[in-house]
């Protein structure tokens, strides 16, 4: 048995043992209200979603076991020669909760080689796809494609599954499935962009720097792949793609099916292409008033886009209310390596301008620059195509899906169904209430 695994088996016993003496005692506290607006209004601030690995806070942002952005930033393992650390070492503290050391990265590594290989048929699934088929799409249907390898889903089949031995089950499905991410992405980049020319794994490389190498982009882009990956890892688990992946898991679907569902949950303009919208947003403003503008012009665009009901890309948040961290940590890197780069700099111009702008103009809750801002712009610098940029996502939010699904066996939650209600339903609620 693997120092890992040991390590993973005591935290479950002593985690399942603290989670249902909690539940014992408490379960019929009641600590909260629900107004009629959280309803209907995408419960936003409803606490329903349960995860220990991570909490937002409205003010000071992500906090991961415990940890904020700048302290997991110092504080977890690095390559050498690197000022970012191993993603590796991110999805241990997710799922162990304890910052690893150099060996105990190390370990995660070698066990992500044993297992990245890909089945034959991934790749000719993949080559066979329609040439327009959106890269994220077919990074979820490989995935998918690749379920009924799934160790848990054998075993359940066979009667071996029980809600004591699930997460055992669980585990080997995410240690075989998140390697492989990241070398189904580079292959999906390299096949609709690079004319199939692929790049083989270079196996003295971590996972961030592995991925940078095989779509054949150039230091210090692992850099910013490390970041990045590690930044959009996870958000307690409640924005639309981890949920999702919570969700599906939570019928006992294993990890292929609820991460692709999750990947799924990444379409949408308001989330996963938020990246894409904010790049051309810039891009449009960079291609057309680059030179002269100001801070009217700004905000004579932003009134015009409000005014036919639109959003301005890559500002707002459902649960921050001040400036993101994860954005200032990319902002960072921009002005470590991208001083020059007159996109960039546009966006530093919006960054002190659009905020005011929206709190002038909307009923927005935050107006500050969200994590998905100038992502684009940064991937972009380093050659990367627009329409790869929620691939890019996909591959951080498993980290921190994967680790929740385990957990989510570990204690053995339950599957979720939350009540509906109806209007009228409601009115009489109301009736009671007044
Ligand atoms: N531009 C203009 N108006 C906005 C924006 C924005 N960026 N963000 C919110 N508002 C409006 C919003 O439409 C709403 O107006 P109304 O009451 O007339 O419907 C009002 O401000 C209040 O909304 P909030 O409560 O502040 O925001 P909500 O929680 O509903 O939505 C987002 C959060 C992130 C969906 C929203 O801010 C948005 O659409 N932003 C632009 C898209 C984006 O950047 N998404 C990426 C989010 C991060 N991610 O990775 O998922
Ligand atoms: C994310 O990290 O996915 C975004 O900040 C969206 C969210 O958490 O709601």
């Amino acid at each position: 048995m693997s120092r890992f695994f040991e390590k993973i088996k005591s935290i479950v016993e002593m985690k399942r043992e603290e989670f249902n003496l909690f539940l014992q005692q408490y379960k019929n506290i009641n600590i909260g209200e629900i107004k009629i607006s959280q309803i209907i209004n995408g419960m936003r601030g409803l606490m329903v979603l349960f995860t220990d690995l991570s909490s937002v806070d409205p003010e000071k942002g992500i906090i991961w076991r415990g940890y904020t952005v700048d302290e997991v930033l110092q504080k977890l393992p690095k390559p050498s020669l690197s000022k970012m650390p191993y993603v590796e070492a991110q999805f241990y503290l997710l799922i162990t909760g304890d910052i690893p050391s150099e060996t105990e990265v190390r370990e995660i590594i070698d066990i992500f080689n044993e297992r990245r290989k890909l089945p034959d048929y991934v790749y000719t699934i993949l080559k066979t796809m329609p040439k327009e088929t959106d890269p994220n799409i077919m990074l979820s249907v490989a995935i998918n494609s690749m379920q009924h390898e799934s160790i848990f889903t054998k075993a359940y089949q066979k009667g071996k599954v029980t809600k004591y031995n699930a997460w055992e089950y669980m585990l080997e499905d995410v240690l075989n499935l998140l390697p492989k991410i990241s070398i189904i992405s580079a292959f999906i980049y390299r096949l609709k962009y690079k004319n199939n020319m692929f790049i083989k794994e270079d196996d003295s490389l971590d996972l961030g720097g592995n991925f940078a190498y095989m779509m054949g982009i150039n230091r210090p882009y692992d850099e910013f792949l490390r970041l990045y990956m590690i930044l959009l890892s996870d958000h307690e688990n409640g924005n639309v793609s981890a949920h999702t992946t919570h969700l599906v898991a939570s019928a006992l679907a294993d990890a292929y099916c609820s991460i692709s569902a999750g990947i799924n949950g990444l379409s949408g303009p308001l989330h996963g292409g938020a990246i894409k919208e904010s790049f051309n947003w810039f891009m449009n403003l960079y291609q057309q008033k680059k030179n002269q503008l100001t801070k009217e012009i700004l905000e004579q665009i932003c009134v015009d886009m409000l005014n036919k009901g639109l959003v301005i890309p890559g500002y707002g948040h459902a649960v921050l209310r001040n400036k993101d961290p994860r954005f200032l940590a990319q902002m960072k890197f921009g002005e470590e390596y991208l001083k020059d780069d007159e996109l960039f700099q546009i966006a530093c111009f919006a960054f002190d301008t659009i905020p005011y702008i929206l709190k002038k103009h909307t009923k927005i809750n935050n107006p500050w620059p969200n994590v998905d801002n100038i992502s684009g712009i940064i991937h972009s610098h380093y050659g990367m195509d627009k329409d790869f940029f929620t691939v890019l996502f996909s591959n951080s939010i498993v980290i921190g899906s994967l680790a929740n699904i385990f957990w989510d066996r570990a204690l053995s939650l339950p599957i979720e169904r939350p009540k509906s209600v109806t209007i009228s339903q409601l009115l009489e609620l109301v009736k009671t209430h007044i």
